[in-house]
């Protein structure tokens, strides 16, 4: 077999980045581990920015997300019991994000990519990219038992943090930066009217929690974990006891409980590989970089990703110009270190993990000058909404 980029991973990033590829005519093939029903099924993040609701309309595949998103005009900050209102819009020339879950964003990828020209192998194993330090780099991987090896042009690892991609890279080429948070979120899903319309970030004394929603019946919740907790020790009833406890009244009171369709605890990390491209290998999405949910940035850092890399590969594929690839890493990493530090300091700031009473009362003195100044306010605002590209 032959093609122009083969992407490994069919998460997010890589349907994008097959769907553009696609639409810009440069043949692909995506290589994707688990079954579709498995990758379809994943629940995970909630909120888009603006530049990733863009990018689907860019590919026609936004009427769902246009008839279904949720638009915020803004976000919420709870502790002392109280709760804080950012408006998003007024200090970011009326920029604001929507609701919509990443499990949509991926069915409406995938219905793009079954229905387009290129062929994407669902459950291919011991995909293995090769040689990407030449001008003749492929990947092997097998198949329904039959053994495949597709010559290509550039591979793209879009493979998530636990994937093969960057794993493949020599120790020497590569720098990672890594920070471990000691908890995790724990999440539950529930057809029940979300408590409030827009995304609540509590730091309670108890902990950290976070009300949000993936439409006007479905609700989405977190709250902050040991990492030592497991699911199985959450029953609803303790998860919504405990949620209500670190909530103001004002939401805890009214708050509709029910059955959970979804209960998950994910772990915490920021992560960061540099740089992101390896001869004609490349990295986008959490393959190079993983942020803490608290900013709701995950998702669309790894759309931006992709917004630079569709750029790179059709001034590589129409002028073979590599000066295009060659900046890539560059201007992706300007903007993930940028994220990546907001995530942290989001995290760090909403979460309870630290006896020290200074810190505390750091926190503390933080949260009240971004609630009640109006720099505090634009700063949170614009990096909520999503840095420009
Ligand atoms: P993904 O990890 O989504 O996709 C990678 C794909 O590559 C997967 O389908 C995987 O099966 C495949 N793959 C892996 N190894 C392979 C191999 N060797 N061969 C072939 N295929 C391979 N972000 C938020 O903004 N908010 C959240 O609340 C949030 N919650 C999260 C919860 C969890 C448990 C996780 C893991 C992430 C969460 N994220 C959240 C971040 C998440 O949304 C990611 O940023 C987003 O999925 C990134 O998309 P991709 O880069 O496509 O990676
Ligand atoms: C979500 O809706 O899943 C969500 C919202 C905001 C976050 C993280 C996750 O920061």
């Amino acid at each position: 077999m032959r093609t122009q980029v083969v992407i490994i991973g069919a998460g997010p990033a890589g349907l994008l980045l097959g769907c553009l590829l696609d639409k810009h005519g440069i043949d692909n093939v995506v290589l994707e581990r688990q079954t579709a029903d498995y990758v379809l099924a994943r629940i995970r993040a909630g909120i888009l920015e603006q530049t990733t609701v863009d990018l689907m309309h860019r590919l026609e595949a936004g009427d769902r997300l246009s008839a279904e998103g949720i638009i915020h005009h803004g976000v919420n900050i709870a502790f002392d019991k109280k709760m804080e209102a950012i408006p998003l819009g007024a200090s970011t020339g009326g920029k604001v994000v929507t609701a919509y879950g990443q499990t949509e964003v991926t069915k409406d990828l995938y219905d793009l990519r079954i229905a387009g020209p290129s062929q994407t192998f669902y459950q291919a194993e011991d995909v293995s990219p090769a040689d990407f330090d030449t001008d003749s780099p492929s990947v092997s991987f097998r198949h329904q038992g039959t053994e495949h090896h597709i010559d290509c042009d550039i591979i793209v690892g879009c493979d998530g943090y636990h994937g093969v991609s960057r794993a493949s890279v020599p120790e020497a080429a590569i720098t990672t930066y890594e920070k471990l948070y000691p908890f995790g979120w724990l999440g539950l899903l529930a057809d029940t009217p979300p408590v409030a319309h827009e995304v609540v970030y509590a730091n309670d004394v108890r902990g950290f929690a976070l009300c949000s929603m993936r439409s006007m019946t479905r609700s989405r919740y977190y709250i902050q974990c040991d990492t030592t907790d497991t699911v199985d020790g959450w029953s609803d009833d303790a998860f919504w006891d405990e949620l209500r406890r670190r909530l103001p009244a004002e939401l805890a009171e009214p708050m509709i409980t029910g059955p959970s369709i979804e209960k998950s605890i994910a772990p915490l990390r920021s992560f960061v590989a540099e740089p992101m491209r390896f001869g004609r290998l490349l990295l986008a999405g959490d393959a190079a970089h993983v942020v803490p949910p608290t900013g709701a940035k995950g998702l669309n850092l790894a759309f931006s990703d992709i917004h630079y890399l569709i750029e790179a590969l059709s001034a590589f594929f129409a002028d073979k110009d590599d000066s295009a690839l060659s900046e890539y890493s560059r201007r992706a990493l300007a903007r993930i270190w940028k994220t990546e530090r907001f995530s942290w300091y989001l995290t760090n700031l909403t979460h309870r993990f630290n006896d020290d009473p200074f810190e505390q009362k750091m926190k503390e003195a933080e949260l009240a000058y971004i609630t009640t100044s109006e720099a505090g306010r634009i700063s949170l605002a614009e990096n909520y909404v999503g840095l420009p590209l």
